[in-house]
C-alpha cells in the first residue's frame, strides 16, 4: 500500500558541487533524507514504470537510506529499481548501469572523499539517464521543491533483502539486485588491452592499489588480482568499512601518505595507486614520483590513444577552471577542442554527449572519458597501466619526457579547511571588489594581466554558470585562483589554486613549492588570507 506521510521542509537542502552532503546526525533528523528524495522524485519528469538505479559506497546510513529510497521508488511509479548488492555501486559503476540499462536516472549515496561513521557525514546525489550528475537547472529546482515539500510518498510493506542477487517485487515494481562489479569489469575490459597489462604484470612489474576501506576494494580486487594476474597482496585495505577504518577515503598526500611512503622506499613498487570513498577520484604514484592529477590528465590525454578504447584519437579535452592548464598544451598541439569549465563533473555532461570531448578531468584527482558521464578511479589507473604496458617505461620518464615535449605546468592546490564562514566569505568579496583595478597591479616581480570572477556559458545548451572562482593571471602566465568549496560540511574551505609554466626543460626538476614561492607569497597578499582567516599555513597541499 501506497502511503503519503505529512513532513516539514528543511531549509537548508541545497546541493553543493556534487549533491547534497552534511553530517551523519543532520541526515538524522525526522525525514531529513525522505524530503530530499520526494523532491527529486518531484522534479524529474517521469514516465510510469521507468527504472531507476540506486546505489552507494557503503558508508555508514547507506543501507537505511537506500531501503528508504527503494520503498519510495516504488510508491512514485517506478517499473524497476536496480540496487547493488548490499547497496554497493561506486559512483562510475552507478553511472554505468544508468546508461547501460537505459534507467531514467540513479540516485547515488555518497559523500566522497569525506570521513564516515555515525559522526561522520553523508551525501545524495541525483543523476539523470545519461548517467552524470544533474545539471544546475535540475539541482536548482530540486532546491526549491525541498523548500516548500509538504508529504512524501512509501511503500508500507518493507523493501526486499539486497545481500541476495535477483528479482523480487514490491508492489508492482521489480526489485533487481545485481553484482555491482561484473558490469563495470565488464567495461573496463572492452576499453582497455588486458592481454598487454597481464604480460605487462607477468614481467615482473610490481603495483600496490590502495582502496582505503571505501567502495573500490570489490572493483579493485576483481580487476587487478583475479583478471590482471597481480599478487594478492597488491590490494591493500580492500574490505569496504562502513567508516572507512576511520580515515578520510581521500587519496591525497596527507591521507594516502602510507602509500606514498611504500612507493618511496627503494625496494617498493613500480608503480602505486588509489581511489576514494566513492571510486570517483585517482592517484597516480611512480617509484619517487607522485603524479599531479594536472599532469595526469595531460599525460592521459596525450597516451589515450595507446588503449583499445581510445585508438581512434579522442575529439577534445576538457578541465575544470583550477585545474592547471597542462591540458591545453597537449590539445593545442594535437589540433583538438579544449574547454574550460566551472568546477564539478556535472558541468563536463553537455559536452560528452555532443561528442565535443573524449577525456575530461579535474585538478581534485578527478579524470574520466566518454564511457561514462562521472570521473573514474578506476579507469584512470587501467589508462595509466596500458600506457605503461605499451611504452615499458617508468611513470617518472613518462613525465619528464611528457614535460620535455610540452613544457611543465608547476601547479599546488592549498587548501584551508574549516575556516570562519564569514572570513572566508568576506576574503571573497574583497578579491571580488578589486577585480576591476587589479590589471596592471604590480606584486614584487609579477605584474596582473588580467583578473575576472569565472562564468561559463555552456556551449551546448546555453546555460550560463557565475561566480565560479576569481582568477588572477599574471603577465608570463602564472595564476592564481580563489574559490570556496562546495562540498564541506563544516566551516568554509577555501581553495587556492596556483600555477605557472615552465617551457625550459632544464628547469623542469625544480620542487614546485620552490618554482611557485613568489606566486604562493603573492596569493596570500592579494587574498588577504593570514589577516582574514588567521591561518598561517595550509592544511593540506595538494
Ligand atoms: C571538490 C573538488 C571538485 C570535485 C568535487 C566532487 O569540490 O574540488 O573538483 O568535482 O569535490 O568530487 P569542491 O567544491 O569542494 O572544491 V567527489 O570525489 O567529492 O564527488
Ligand atoms: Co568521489
Amino acid at each position: 500500500m501506497i502511503e503519503t506521510i505529512a513532513t516539514k521542509p528543511y531549509q537548508d537542502q541545497k546541493p553543493g558541487t556534487s549533491g547534497l552532503r552534511k553530517k551523519v546526525p543532520h541526515f538524522q533528523q525526522p525525514n531529513y533524507a525522505q524530503n530530499f528524495i520526494q523532491s527529486i522524485f518531484d522534479v524529474v519528469a517521469k514516465q510510469e514504470l521507468e527504472t531507476l538505479v540506486i546505489g552507494g559506497d557503503g558508508r555508514f546510513y547507506n543501507r537505511e537510506v537506500i531501503l528508504t529510497a527503494i520503498r519510495m521508488a516504488a510508491a512514485n511509479g517506478y517499473g524497476r529499481v536496480i540496487v547493488g548488492r548490499n547497496g554497493i555501486l561506486s559512483t562510475p559503476a552507478a553511472s554505468n548501469l544508468i546508461r547501460q540499462r537505459g534507467a531514467a536516472g540513479g540516485i547515488i549515496l555518497s559523500a566522497s572523499h569525506n570521513p564516515g561513521g555515525p559522526d561522520g557525514d553523508f551525501g545524495i546525489k541525483y543523476n539523470i539517464s545519461n548517467g552524470g550528475p544533474a545539471p544546475e537547472s535540475i539541482t536548482s529546482a530540486i532546491f526549491e521543491k525541498t523548500k516548500s515539500i509538504s508529504a512524501y510518498r512509501i511503500f508500507s510493506a518493507p523493501a526486499p533483502r539486497i545481500d541476495e542477487l535477483g528479482e523480487k517485487h514490491l508492489g508492482d515494481m521489480v526489485v533487481e539486485v545485481v553484482d555491482p562489479v561484473a558490469a563495470y569489469a565488464e567495461l573496463m575490459e572492452s576499453l582497455f588491452d588486458f592481454d598487454k597489462i597481464r604480460a605487462l604484470i607477468a614481467s615482473g612489474f610490481t603495483m600496490r592499489f590502495d582502496a582505503m576501506h571505501a567502495v573500490t576494494g570489490p572493483y579493485a580486487s576483481e580487476i587487478f588480482v583475479n583478471r590482471l594476474g597481480a599478487e594478492k597482496g597488491s590490494v591493500v585495505n580492500a574490505e569496504p568499512l562502513e567508516d572507512f577504518g576511520g580515515g578520510h577515503p581521500d587519496p591525497n598526500a596527507v591521507h594516502a601518505a602510507t602509500l606514498i611512503n611504500h612507493l618511496m622506499a627503494p625496494n617498493g613498487p613500480a608503480f602505486g595507486a588509489a581511489s576514494d570513498g566513492d571510486g570517483d577520484r585517482n592517484l597516480i604514484i611512480g617509484k619517487g614520483v607522485v603524479v599531479s592529477p594536472s599532469d595526469s590528465l595531460a599525460v592521459l590525454a596525450a597516451n589515450a590513444h595507446l588503449a583499445p578504447g581510445y585508438a581512434r584519437g579522442i575529439a577534445g579535452i576538457a578541465r575544470s577552471m583550477p585545474t592547471s592548464q597542462a591540458a591545453d598544451r597537449v590539445a593545442q598541439k594535437r589540433g583538438i577542442g579544449m574547454y574550460e569549465t566551472p568546477t564539478g563533473w556535472k558541468f563536463f555532461g553537455n559536452l560528452l554527449d555532443a561528442g565535443k570531448v573524449t577525456i575530461c578531468g579535474e585538478e581534485s584527482a578527478g579524470t574520466g572519458s566518454d564511457h561514462v558521464r562521472e570521473k573514474d578511479g578506476l579507469w584512470a589507473v587501467l589508462l595509466w597501466l596500458n600506457i605503461l604496458a605499451e611504452r615499458r617505461e617508468s611513470v617518472a620518464d613518462i613525465l619528464k619526457s611528457h614535460w620535455a615535449e610540452f613544457g611543465r605546468n608547476y601547479y599546488q592546490r592549498h587548501d584551508f579547511e574549516e575556516v570562519d564562514k564569514d572570513a572566508a566569505e568576506g576574503l571573497m568579496e574583497s578579491l571580488r571588489d578589486r577585480l576591476a583595478s587589479m590589471a596592471g597591479q604590480r606584486f614584487g616581480s609579477l605584474v596582473v594581466s588580467e583578473a575576472d570572477d569565472f562564468s561559463y556559458k555552456d556551449p551546448v545548451d546555453g546555460s550560463v554558470a557565475t561566480g565560479q572562482g576569481v582568477r588572477i593571471v599574471f603577465s608570463g602566465g602564472g595564476r592564481i585562483v580563489f574559490r570556496l568549496s562546495g562540498t564541506g560540511t563544516a566551516g568554509a574551505t577555501l581553495r587556492v589554486y596556483i600555477e605557472r609554466f615552465e617551457p625550459d626543460p632544464a628547469k623542469h626538476d625544480l620542487v614546485p613549492e620552490e618554482a611557485l614561492a613568489e606566486l604562493i607569497e603573492t596569493a596570500d597578499v592579494i587574498g588577504e588570507i593570514k589577516k582574514r582567516t588567521g591561518r598561517t599555513a595550509p592544511d593540506v597541499v595538494t
